[in-house]
């Protein structure tokens, strides 16, 4: 596996060591740290089970060797796509302690993103819930199958149809003469060091070729012990994970993971909609949430006429696509807490408004950098930086921020400088005070609601389609989730083509439905720029001219 990842340079991994940011310590042995520490504090709730620190630990560490006999070895890979509930958080965590690194897809993706994905890793197991919100994830799972590594099994989290898959449960359930003190010694054992891979993230748009990174448990643990700090939780925090918790803003910025290493409660909800959010804030006493902006919207919609108590929560982190001034501004009086902005990624930096911001602060930027050792850069379109305060592209380096993707080295030609920085593709500039405003992006995807979306996947896909002759993908503005994947063809001479039969065909190749253009333009003919490439520009101006008259 190691040859797969890009390291960091010697010497700065050597730098990085001796300041402290990376400890050589596993994710997984922090488990039993905090459960030493806290051992009957609720470490997980949510509305079936609540779970002390102590049990999650021991229910963390049977998993890890119900993985062991499932055939998963140290260094393997299992994809999970779980919903927000207890058991997503005793899998992660098993996963860490049995040196498993688990890739996090989401509920909505489908065989195209679990195939491609699932083979790119090699991964030897897949973790599903079975049935969710009507959807056979047990059958996807066996679908995926032949893609993945030799002898690759499915574990699925609920009972069962098939012979073939593991039952979660079984695996959670003492064996005769269950001993914890002894299997707690047995994974020590082989914990891994700071350096190997303990987490798969998938990049915002995922492209053909998958990008995938690899957060190793050093980089990892820096990240959320920074971010941790950054938004001063602690044993008193309460944090509900509403968004997609395998996204890396729920999962460890601080999210999920930051407060179990604060030592405070996490409670996972199976939806971000409103009545299901604001139960578990009245239920739980939540203090702190995160949503996209188009979350964000749709609370403080319904929040006027909730009659659930809103009053714990403090703060709500809002991040993963553009915010504007005027929605924020409009957070505290809608939903009574405090907003602090988040600007991240998968690919590592994150930037926070601290809690303690100033409003113009809070409502006006994205935040600053968590860790003293973020490097940021912001350059013209030559590479070469701006002056102070101008706009362009925001280049970045550090301790958490991985060197490349996992396996792709074409990719990292693109998307990395030679000299280490990851182009974010985001336009940003820079205030005085060293905060970070996101002005809008030059790489070619569709923020929907947060939901990344390559254009050049859906390009690829639609260009499959046999009245298509060429076709580009753009992004449409839209006041709920941001933007809309607008797909814009030029068809063969006399064929037709209605938007119902491009989300059918999306469908049936297996692609996440949150992908599936919601506009489509027919024209005859496709700007172009001078290298023969689609004019984004222009489509963009010609699509919202075409929406807007109809
Ligand atoms: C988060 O992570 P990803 O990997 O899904 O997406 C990263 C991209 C950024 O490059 C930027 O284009 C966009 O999402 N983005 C924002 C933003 N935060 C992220 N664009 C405008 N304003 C913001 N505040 O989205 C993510 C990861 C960790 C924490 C928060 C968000």
């Amino acid at each position: 596996m190691a040859s797969d990842v890009v390291p960091w340079p010697a010497d700065l991994a050597h730098a990085y060591r001796a300041a402290g940011c990376w400890r050589g310590e596993s994710l997984g042995a922090q488990l039993w740290r905090w459960a030493d520490d806290h051992p009957d504090r609720v470490a997980v709730a949510d509305d079936t089970r609540r779970l002390t620190y102590r049990e999650l630990a021991v229910l963390a560490d049977r998993l890890a060797e119900g993985l062991d006999r499932l055939g998963l070895r140290r260094g393997d890979s299992a994809l999970v796509q779980l919903p927000n509930t207890w058991e997503f958080v005793v899998v992660l965590l098993a996963c860490l302690r049995a040196d498993v690194a688990p890739v996090m897809m989401l509920p909505p993706h489908r065989e195209s993103e679990l195939g491609a994905i699932g083979a790119h890793v090699d991964a030897r197991a897949v973790i599903v819930p079975g049935m969710w919100r009507s959807y056979d994830h047990e059958a996807l799972a066996h679908r995926v199958l032949p893609r993945l590594a030799d002898k690759a099994r499915v574990l699925v989290c609920g009972e069962p149809r098939r012979e073939a898959s593991a039952r979660l449960g079984d695996l959670l359930e003492p064996a005769p003469g269950d001993d914890a003190a002894q299997r707690r010694e047995r994974l020590d054992v082989r914990a891994p060091t700071g350096a190997e891979v303990a987490v798969f993230l998938l990049s915002g748009g995922t492209t053909a070729v998958p990008k995938v990174i690899a957060r190793t448990h050093d980089d990892y643990a820096y990240n959320i012990r920074c971010a941790v700090a950054a938004c001063a939780f602690d044993a008193r925090t309460v944090y509900l994970a509403a968004l997609p918790a395998g996204h890396n803003f729920p999962l460890a910025n601080p999210g999920i993971l930051g407060t179990l290493a604060a030592g405070g409660r996490v409670v996972m909800v199976g939806s971000p909609r409103p009545d299901a959010v604001f139960a578990a804030i009245e239920a739980e006493r939540v203090t702190v949430t995160a949503a996209v902006p188009a979350v964000v919207l749709r609370w403080m919609d319904a929040a006027a006429a909730t009659r659930h108590d809103l009053s714990s929560l403090r703060y709500v982190q809002v991040g993963g696509s553009m915010l504007s001034p005027d929605v924020a501004a409009r957070i505290r009086p809608a939903l009574g807490c405090g907003l602090q902005q988040v600007y991240g990624m998968a690919e590592g930096l994150i930037c926070y408004t601290r809690p303690d911001a100033t409003d113009e602060v809070a409502t006006m930027t994205q935040g600053a950098p968590i860790s003293a050792y973020d490097e940021l850069l912001v350059v013209d379109r030559d590479g070469t930086p701006v002056p102070p305060g101008g706009i362009g592209e925001l280049l970045t380096r550090g301790p958490y921020t991985p060197r490349g993707y996992y396996r792709a080295p074409q990719q990292n030609a693109e998307s990395f400088t030679t000299d280490g920085w990851y182009r974010t593709g985001d336009l940003v500039r820079i205030t005085a005070a060293g905060h970070v405003v996101v002005c809008g992006r030059v790489k070619d995807l569709i923020n929907r609601g947060g939901e990344k979306i390559s254009a050049g996947e859906i390009e690829q896909l639609l260009q499959e389609l046999p009245e298509v002759a060429e076709v580009a993908a753009v992004a449409v503005p839209d006041p709920m989730v941001g933007e809309r994947v607008c797909a814009v063809v030029r068809l063969h001479p006399e064929r037709s083509l209605t938007l119902t039969a491009v989300r059918a065909f999306l469908t049936a190749r297996g692609v996440a439905a949150f992908k599936a253009p919601e506009h489509l333009v027919v024209v005859d003919q496709l700007p172009h720029t001078p290298v023969g490439k689609p004019d984004k520009a222009r489509l963009r101006a010609l699509v919202s001219a075409t929406l807007s008259d109809a």
